[in-house]
């Protein structure tokens, strides 16, 4: 019965229908689902074969489009239920999409999970040029940057970023997380990060074990 609940989510997303996919989280979260598993099953599979059929050209942006808004609308119903048990803060995050990425569905994924854990999230949008992190950091003083980026055109901003956090004098003051589709441990490392995740709810795992650096 939930698999097929699952089945009607992905499709949903697929299909870009926004009150499917809304409704099929609900139903799923009122049959008991695991709000983790609708999260991984339901709609990240959805997003991954959006992205594969783009790249065969079977489908092309106004599809994608839509189909992130699905998805959207889905994570809306879902949210409380991924950021549930917070506590007291136990660290400050900030947290963007590098400039010239608009991509923040994960993004927006790995804020949840972190709030879930227990962070305060200040989540700074989309195209986030380097000097608006920089003074995001002034002003907020947080234990941890996180920085999102899902075009290997767009990557090579975090390096940016961290440049202009030394050369502001803060890098010290900062742990720097990255991740996104086309970031790999072995970029983070180039390009002076502190740590890279590969999934939102191993970038909350990460953001605590940070904190105890
Ligand atoms: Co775009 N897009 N897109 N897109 N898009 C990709 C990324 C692409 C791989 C599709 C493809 O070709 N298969 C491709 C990039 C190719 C490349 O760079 N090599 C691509 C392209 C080319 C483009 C445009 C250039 C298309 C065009 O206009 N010709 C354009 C660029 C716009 C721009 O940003 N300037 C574009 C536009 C769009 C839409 C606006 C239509 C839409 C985004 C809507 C939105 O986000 N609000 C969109 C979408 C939806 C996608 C795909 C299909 C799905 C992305 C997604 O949301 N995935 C994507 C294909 C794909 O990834 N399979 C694609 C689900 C999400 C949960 O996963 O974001 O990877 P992800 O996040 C994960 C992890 O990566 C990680 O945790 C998350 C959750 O587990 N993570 C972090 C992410 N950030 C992290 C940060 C961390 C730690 C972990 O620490 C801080």
């Amino acid at each position: 019965m939930l698999d097929d609940v699952l089945d009607k989510i992905y499709e949903s997303i697929l299909d870009g229908d926004a009150p499917g996919a809304s409704e099929g989280v609900q139903e799923a979260l009122d049959l008991g689902g695991d709000p983790s598993v609708i999260l991984n099953q339901g709609m990240i599979e959805a997003m991954g074969e959006v992205g594969a059929l783009y790249e065969a050209q079977e489908i092309f942006v106004p599809e994608m489009l839509i189909a992130a808004r699905a998805m959207k609308a889905g994570l809306t119903i879902l949210r409380p239920k991924l950021v549930e048990g917070g506590v007291e803060p136990i660290g400050k995050v900030i947290l963007g999409t590098v400039q010239g990425d608009l991509h923040d569905i994960g993004k927006n994924l790995v804020g949840m999970m972190m709030e879930g854990k227990g962070f305060e999230v200040i989540d700074l949008g989309t195209d986030v040029p380097h000097a608006k992190f920089v003074e995001a950091i002034r002003e907020h003083q947080p234990e941890i940057l996180g920085m999102s980026a899902l075009l290997t055109t767009t990557m090579t901003s975090m390096k940016t970023v961290i440049e202009a956090l030394k050369e502001a004098g803060l890098r010290e003051q900062v742990k720097v997380m990255i991740g996104g589709a086309p970031v790999t441990g072995a970029f983070a490392e180039s390009v002076g990060a502190d740590r890279f995740s590969p999934d939102a709810s191993a970038a909350a795992n990460d953001a605590l074990a940070l904190m105890q650096m």
